[in-house]
């Protein structure tokens, strides 16, 4: 790639913007002081050597870097896997983007224990030379499912994608075990959401 600065730029773009959107719409949920589905909200470009590994993996070339999916990422995270569901229609709700791909790894999750839900959308982005749409990934999960990929995701870069069974074996049941905290929360749901709203009422 001859120039990263200038590939990368609306992909910076569509980050910033879409950080923006969707903080928006975790305001306008607290405004109404009702539940809000959005817990917070990050976003990044991929670092330049991902997406190295990446184009080699998949076996692209610079001319076929826009093809990777998640150049531009946005992560939403939520309290409850059914408020998963609900940022899930907002999103198929909205004009400002078109989504390409769904991907459901909730419902289906990894080998590894993996669980998220994967939004793949095209994004139009205004540049100075016009409108380009540009592929981003948004990945919204439970604060017990990024928790646990967060962790994976480290061990994963320490052993270059090679754990060690015994580790791997306890990370799968670490996902278990935070399958099963997101099912006791959704069980409490009502009382921790009673004890919410009277704690955001005092602040
Ligand atoms: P990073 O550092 O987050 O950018 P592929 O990436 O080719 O395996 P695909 O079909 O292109 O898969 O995309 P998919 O399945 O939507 O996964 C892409 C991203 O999801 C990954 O990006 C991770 O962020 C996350 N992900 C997928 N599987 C796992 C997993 O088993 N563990 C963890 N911790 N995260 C996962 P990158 O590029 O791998 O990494």
């Amino acid at each position: 790639m001859e120039n990263w600065d200038l590939f990368l730029a609306p992909y910076q773009q569509v980050v910033e913007e879409l950080k923006v959107k969707l903080k928006v719409m975790r305001e306008q949920f607290d405004n109404l002081s009702d539940h809000s589905p959005i817990e917070f909200v990050t976003g990044r470009v991929k670092p330049i050597p991902s997406i190295l590994i990446k184009a080699k993996e998949k076996g692209l070339n610079a001319d076929n870097y826009h093809e990777i999916q998640d150049l531009a990422g946005l992560r939403i995270m939520c309290q409850f896997v059914d408020d998963i569901y609900t940022v899930i229609e907002l999103l198929r709700g909205r004009s400002d983007f078109e989504i390409v791909e769904e991907r459901d790894y909730i419902s289906r999750n990894k080998v590894s224990g993996y669980r998220s839900y994967h939004v793949v959308i095209s994004y139009p982005v205004e540049t100075i030379n016009g409108q380009v749409k540009v592929l981003a990934e948004i990945q919204v999960r439970t604060l017990a499912m990024n928790f646990w990929a967060t962790i994976e995701h480290s061990i994963n870069y320490k052993y270059s994608g090679q754990i060690p069974e015994n580790i791997h074996a306890r990370l799968r049941r670490a996902a278990e075990a935070s399958a099963r905290l997101d099912e006791e929360m959704s069980n409490i749901r009502e009382e921790i959401q009673e004890a919410q709203k009277i704690f955001h009422r005092k602040k």
